[in-house]
Parts: C-alpha cells; structure tokens; sequence
C-alpha cells in the first residue's frame, strides 16, 4: 500500500514534467496529451481504488448492437435497444455484484443485477461515438462492430483514438455467421495494416445461447488484476512518456542542425558588417554629412545580408527538416528581410548619437576653465580619428582630456560595428524564430520521472 501511494506521487511527477510539452504544437505535444489524460483519468483513479471491479465500457457506431451485447453479457435487459438511432444517448452502467457497496465512483443510473459477466465486472453501455469521461476511466473498451460495418472510417477513427490514449481495447464482431471467415480475415489484416496490436473476438447471433462463452472467459480474466496494481499497465505508460522525450531529443538535435547551418551562412555578413566599422576600411570624408555615408554603408550591408539569407534558404532547402520552412509564407527567407536596408539606414545613422554619448561619458574635459569644445565637435573628431583620420591634437589638447582620444576613437568603431551585426542578426533572426526552442532541462525533467517510475515499478513487482 505505502508503494502505491509512493507510484501515485511519482506518477504526479511525470504529469507536471510532460505539462509543458503538452502545451505545445505537433505530435510530440499530442503524445504527450494522452499520456498526461491516461494517466489522469484512469491509472491515477485506480490506483486508489485497485480492489474495484474491472470497469469495461462497450463503444462503437450506432446500431451495431452494443446495449445488445451488455444485456446478453448481464443477462437481463438493463438496457434499452430500439429502432431508432441512437438509442442510447446516456451512458448505462451496470455495477458488478462484487462491487457493491464498494462506494463505486460511476455516476447515477448503477443497476445491481446479478450476471454472465457482471459478477466481478462492472459494465457501461455507452451512447455511440467516441465515448464520454466515464469510457477514459475504464480499464477496457470492447470496441464493437459487426460484419457489415467493420470497414466504416468512423469506426477506425474511434478505434484509432481509443488505442492513441493507450485505452485496453477489444474489438468485438458481433453476429459472425460460418461464412463470415473472409470478413473476419479481412479485419484482422486491416488491424494489422493500421498497426493496431489488439485481440479481436467474434460472437456468433445473440439469439444463439452460447454466442457471448468465449467473450465471457475473456473477461473472467482480466477480473484476476483487480486488488493489485496492473503494473504493466503503467509500464506501457511510462515507455509513452520516454517516447516523448526521445522525439523531443530528436527535434531538438533537428533544430541544432539547422540552426548551424544558419550560423554557417550569416557568418560572412557579419565579418562584413565588423569590417565595415575597422578604421581605415573605407575614408571618411568629414567634409560630407554621415547620413550619406550610413545610407551607402546600408546598401553594402544589406547586400551581404542578401547573400547571406539566400546561402541560409539553399542550406535548409537542402535538409529534410528545414525544407517546408522555405516555401509558402517561407519563400521570403530567400532574400534579406523587406526592411533590412531601411533598418540598416536607421541604424548606421544613429552611430554620431552614440559616439556623443560615448564622448560626454569618457572624454570629459579634465579642466573646464580651458577653451570649451562643443560635444558635437568632440564627437566629430572621435568619429573621424575612429575612421581612421588624423587628428592634430597636440599636448595641450591631449592633456585636457581623461583617456587618450585613440581609446575612445577605438570604442566609437566598436559601437558602429555593433549596430551593423544588429542588423545582421536580427535578419538572421527569421531563420532562428522558425526553429522549435526545446528546453534540455525539459527533456531531462521527463528522462528523471520516467527513471523514477520505472524505479517504483520494479519495486512494486519485488513486493507482489
Ligand atoms: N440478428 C441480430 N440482431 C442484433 C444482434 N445484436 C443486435 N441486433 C439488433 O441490432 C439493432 C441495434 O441494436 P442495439 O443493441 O440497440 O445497438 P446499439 O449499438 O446499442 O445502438 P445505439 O444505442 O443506437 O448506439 C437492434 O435491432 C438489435 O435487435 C444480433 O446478434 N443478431
Ligand atoms: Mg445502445
């Protein structure tokens, strides 16, 4: 008992660490939807009543003879079946005998009714379709269907959703006659073909007195789970859980890759943009305004940026995984971003702004009571020296100030770099948003709660 209160919490920890994933898009986050569903809805609630009776919901299409078959199963017509479709519209649920009084957590509408199977089984007839709250709790679906209908696509998407959210199911073909054979192997293959691992069990017409025998051992069965913790049950859990953070694993290994290619192909932009600001790379004419010179610098930079984005597209194009992300609304990845020269203008003529403020920081006049100089006319000269100019300062001028002007020249070059690998890096930027971000420390949180069950149930096992 203290084990399985132990497995309850740690069962608690794998839902809080696949939260976030399940918040996500895709199919890991579906994976991880069901896992957390499952484990909510039916392994959570069960292991606090483990001494209940198997709870076995019967689902499938309309008309195929569910309340049929859970009034031969009981033996008493508890349920309704009529001509009209559905019949059932609320889930009808016939408590086990062994049940009783065991405060039973099914809704209204329990009829206590000895049975065939109803025993030390508690049945649900449910309304067709894909099945309310009550069938997420159940232990086992009997998925019902019948030689006329087993190939409808309503009936593999409910069965597909039952085995998705790893619900135990049975598929049972009600009404088999002798010359249903082919009918039968046809199911069984196209089961196979969907990859869908589940026993299928035929029953002969109701009418024929030992239709349900084998149906009903079947069950006997699974009644020997109860009063112990279905430890496997919870394994095929766990190993859900442990998929999920190997495909997070792989998207995130997929998106590193990508991301590398990206590094790759935008790094000769930004050597470009870091030449653009060295001194000497290109003269400095102090006599013409900096607005001219940013916007020339603009177009070179963006050229570069150009190069670079469509070397990133031909790269990703190239890769599986990045493929689909330059095509469609992607194509624009082709070329630089629509407003990069004009931010690479903005940009670049912010640079007199910033080396002002860089000047009044760094370069302030020791001795005030000296001729003053404008920080407009500092700033010039800080921008030309770091242009690679000269500057006829002589020891007087020199001497006036805190740093050595060169220092501070230096500094200017290095803020005018810095604004043009911004923006290269922000056109970068639209590789990198397209990539999945997959936090380690998410996919190590799963990797620690999964070891941590799986811990619990071998401990359980050892106990029994
Ligand atoms: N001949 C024959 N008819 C059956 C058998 N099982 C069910 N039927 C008939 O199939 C029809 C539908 O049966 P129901 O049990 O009401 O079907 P259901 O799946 O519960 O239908 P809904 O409640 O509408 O979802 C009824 O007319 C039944 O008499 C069977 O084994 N043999
Ligand atoms: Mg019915």
């Amino acid at each position: 008992m203290r084990t399985s209160n132990d497995l309850r919490g740690h069962l608690g920890g794998l839902i809080a660490a696949l939260a976030p994933v399940a918040k996500r898009d895709g199919t890991v986050a579906t994976l991880a939807r069901d896992v957390i569903e499952r484990l909510e809805a039916h392994t959570l609630p069960r292991l606090q009543r483990p001494a209940d009776p198997p709870l076995v919901a019967v689902s499938g299409l309309t008309g195929v003879g569910k309340s049929s078959l859970v009034n031969a199963l009981s033996g008493a017509d508890h349920c309704e079946i009529g001509p009209l479709r559905p019949t059932t519209t609320v889930p009808r649920v016939i408590a086990a005998r062994a049940g009783n009084g065991s405060g039973s957590p099914l809704g209204a509408d329990v009829v206590v009714e000895p049975g065939l199977a109803t025993d030390a089984v508690t049945l649900v007839d449910l309304p067709p379709g894909p099945g309310s709250e009550l069938a997420k709790e159940a232990d086992l679906h009997l998925f019902v269907t019948t030689p006329s209908r087993y190939a409808d696509a309503d009936g593999w998407n409910h069965l597909t959703r039952l085995t998705d959210l790893a619900i135990p199911t049975w598929v049972v073909l009600l009404r088999v006659e002798d010359a249903d054979e082919v009918v039968v192997d046809d199911l069984r293959r196209r089961l196979a073909e969907a990859g869908i691992d589940v026993p299928l069990v035929t029953v002969a017409d109701l009418a024929t007195p030992e239709a349900t025998e084998e149906l009903v051992t079947r069950l006997a069965g699974q009644v020997g789970t109860t009063g112990e913790v279905d430890t496997g049950r919870v394994a095929a859990l766990v190993d859900r859980a442990q998929r999920v953070s190997a495909d997070l694993n792989e998207q995130r290994a997929t998106s590193d890759e990508l991301r590398r290619a990206v590094d790759a192909a935008y790094a000769p932009a930004f050597t470009a943009a870091e030449e653009l600001a060295r001194p000497g790379h290109f003269t400095y004419d102090v006599d013409r305004p900096w607005e001219e010179m940013a916007d020339r610098l603009a177009v070179v930079l963006s050229h570069r940026i150009g190069a670079a984005a469509e070397d990133a597209a031909t790269r990703w194009a190239a890769h599986p995984a990045g493929a689909a992300a330059v095509t469609g609304n992607g194509v624009g990845l082709w070329r630089h971003g629509a407003k990069a020269t004009a931010q690479a203008r903005e940009r670049l003529r912010y640079w007199p702004a910033a080396v002002e403020e860089l000047v009044t920081a760094r370069l302030r006049p020791r001795r005030w009571w000296h001729r003053r100089m404008s920080t407009a006319d500092l700033a010039a000269m800080v921008m030309h020296r770091g242009r690679g100019g000269e500057v006829d300062a002589g020891w007087r001028l020199r001497r006036r100030f805190t740093n050595p002007i060169d220092v501070v020249a230096s500094q200017a070059a290095n803020l005018l770099a810095e604004l043009a690998t911004g923006v290269v890096e922000t056109d970068k930027g639209r590789f990198l948003d397209r990539l999945d971000r997959v936090d380690p420390t998410l996919i190590d949180g799963i990797d620690r709660a999964v070891a941590t069950v799986r811990r619990a149930l071998a401990e359980e096992a050892g106990d029994a």
